[in-house]
């Protein structure tokens, strides 16, 4: 006899108003909907309805972890300073990494994660390359100390994560198991039901780590991010590469206009009645010695201050008075004229374009047609600017589209960082001593949790994907006093529960509206409403959360209108 739930027995406790300081729709649900509660800033409690969700969400990780060999382990949440010593990251971090002192007076710190850790424990007993590769991973309480925890559980101060290691002797070797990782990750967002994008980080990225950001869509995140309608390209607008697509200015002929007052590029646009992207910007920097460098990049889009610092060793921007000392007049700089020794650089986009409009270098002045190889040279090509909704697709020529993401989780090649710092090595085939080469996966398991909501609401509450529910289906007695009508909603319940559906009965002696209400908020996937009108003609009511569709669907047939979801059901388990 497989149980029902009873809404009059399970503690959800549920409210009509939203939180007051719930500033997205999954913190203001998931409180409203009674699944978690806040303790303190950034600290919560997971109530009996969020830990069957969260449940779900961890028996798809670690079906997904499992598959590709990975083995569970869980490491203490409690971790002795010294490894952290040993790593060098003691000091690394600030205020954010929430340090303690035991009793006897000795350092320890509540694990942010587990590099260190791990590290340390396979150290001494992973001693042979024929035992690699090996990939661990734990599921886990995590702190880290955020200045400003908001956004309920998407950026908390106890949070819960997946995170998993892996030791290898090749590069190859690690290589392999990212590519694997990479598609388990893909799994798990499709299995809870994210609409996500894996965002590479751009391989010169500072660090050169090689890492995938996988993206959950949500106007809530707070990752900027541009993807391909057409193809799997991603990228954070942080570091993405860049195909922006300026227009050119028809002249024949250089001509210095007089642009009085114009200071700006959509000053100079209006000015001169054309598009921003007919623009030239300049933005003028220094190098690691001082030395002045003059930027050009399509006149809408900005600088990429991480791509310029790749190109420009120790690249930064001028202030107003420094570009003053360097006789440029601010508003007005081009490359034609400059002051000798300021190189140029241009954004590659800007190849494409021959003709340029762009300062005159005198202030109140601008050039219209000023021709790239005869009135101005370019010293050197760059990927300079922030990627942005509207550029071509750098893979496959679409219109980019933009959107904010939260990060759900991650994928990283750590090489020997860790191995190389704590002394761990394995005895490679040639016999000598060789630091592991590692790499590092994270799931941001309760950070899922609300991206999923996120994705999944409408205005009446949540709209749990059937996958990862807090139960299938809630059977709704209209009046639990009539004895027509309340047998025959257990019967149904019971019938259901046997039939391998997770269900709940709302037994609460309530108003219909009040039931209805709730339902919808809690977001169970299916609803079955009980009634004496519909019993007069054998019917009861079957509604779809997520569609709001209803159908009147005769007693005898329930359990055929019900194979639909028991397909849809069994597909999502592995
Ligand atoms: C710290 C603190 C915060 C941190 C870290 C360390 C982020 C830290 C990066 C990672 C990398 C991967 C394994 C799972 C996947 C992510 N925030 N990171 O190392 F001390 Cl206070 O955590 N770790």
């Amino acid at each position: 006899m497989t149980d029902v739930m009873r809404l009059t027995e399970l503690y959800a406790p549920t409210l009509k108003e939203d939180p007051a300081d719930a500033e997205i729709a999954s913190h203001r649900l998931l409180v409203r909907a009674g699944m978690i509660r806040k303790v303190a800033s950034g600290v919560y409690t997971y109530l009996p309805l969020g830990m069957r969700v969260l449940a779900k969400i961890e028996a798809i990780v670690r079906e997904e972890m499992n598959a590709t060999g990975a083995q569970e382990i869980l490491m203490p949440a409690l971790q002795p300073a010294e490894l952290w010593h040993e790593s060098g990251r003691w000091n690394d971090y600030g205020p954010e990494l929430m340090r303690l002192n035991d009793r006897h007076d000795h350092g320890f710190c509540l694990g942010p994660t587990h590099e260190e850790l791990i590290t340390a424990l396979v150290r001494n007993e992973l001693r042979s390359y024929r035992q690699l590769p090996t990939t661990l991973y734990q599921i886990q309480s995590k702190f880290r100390d955020e200045i400003r925890p908001r956004f309920g559980l998407l950026r908390s101060r106890e949070f819960i994560m997946k995170d998993a290691y892996s030791f290898h002797s090749s590069q190859e070797s690690l290589q392999e198991t990212y590519d694997v990782m990479s598609k388990a990750y893909g799994n798990i967002c499709e299995r809870c039901g994210l609409d996500y994008r894996p965002v590479e980080a751009d391989s010169g990225q500072i660090g050169g780590s090689v890492t995938c950001e996988f993206m959950a869509l949500a106007d809530a995140g707070e990752a900027e991010l541009v993807y391909c309608p057409d193809c799997d390209f991603a990228a954070n607008t942080e570091a993405g590469a860049c195909c922006a697509h300026p227009t050119e200015y028809e002249a024949s002929a250089m001509e210095k206009i007089e642009t009085p007052g114009v200071a700006s590029i959509a000053e100079l646009a209006e000015f001169l009645h054309i598009e921003e992207s007919a623009t030239v910007k300049a933005m003028v920097g220094k190098d690691a010695d001082g030395k002045v460098v003059a930027l050009f990049i399509p006149g809408d889009h900005e600088l990429n201050e991480i791509k310029a610092g790749r190109v420009i060793e120790g690249f930064e921007l001028l202030t107003d008075d420094e570009i003053k000392d360097a006789g440029l007049p601010k508003g007005s700089i081009g490359p034609v004229g400059l002051p000798e020794g300021i190189r140029v650089i241009a954004d590659e986009s800007l190849k494409a374009v021959s003709r340029w409009v762009v300062g005159a270098n005198e202030a109140g002045y601008h050039y219209v047609g000023a021709c790239q190889g005869s009135d101005f040279t370019v010293d050197q090509w760059a990927d300079l600017s922030v990627v942005k909704a509207g550029d071509t697709c750098p893979h496959c020529g679409a219109v980019l589209e933009g959107a904010r993401g939260i990060e759900v989780s991650q994928v990283f090649q750590l090489g020997d960082k860790y191995s190389k710092a704590m002394g761990a090595v394995y005895s490679a085939e040639d016999g000598s001593d060789q630091p592991f080469i590692m790499g590092c996966y994270g799931v941001g398991v309760s950070r899922t949790l609300a991206a999923i909501v996120e994705q999944h609401n409408d205005e009446y509450g949540i709209q749990w994907p059937l996958a990862v529910a807090p139960a299938h289906v809630c059977v709704i007695p209209l009046n639990v006093g009539d004895d027509e009508v309340y047998p025959v909603a257990e019967r149904i319940a019971q019938n259901l529960a046997n039939d391998g559906f997770e269900v709940v009965i709302d037994d609460r002696d309530e108003r219909p509206g009040f039931k209805f209400a709730d339902a919808d908020l809690i977001g169970w996937p299916l609803q079955i409403v009980v009634g004496k009108r519909g019993l007069k003609e054998g019917t009861v009511e079957l509604k779809r959360r997520s569609t709001g569709e209803k159908q009147d669907v005769a007693l005898a047939t329930l359990s055929e209108a019900m194979s639909a979801f028991r397909r849809f059901k069994r597909n999502n388990a592995r």
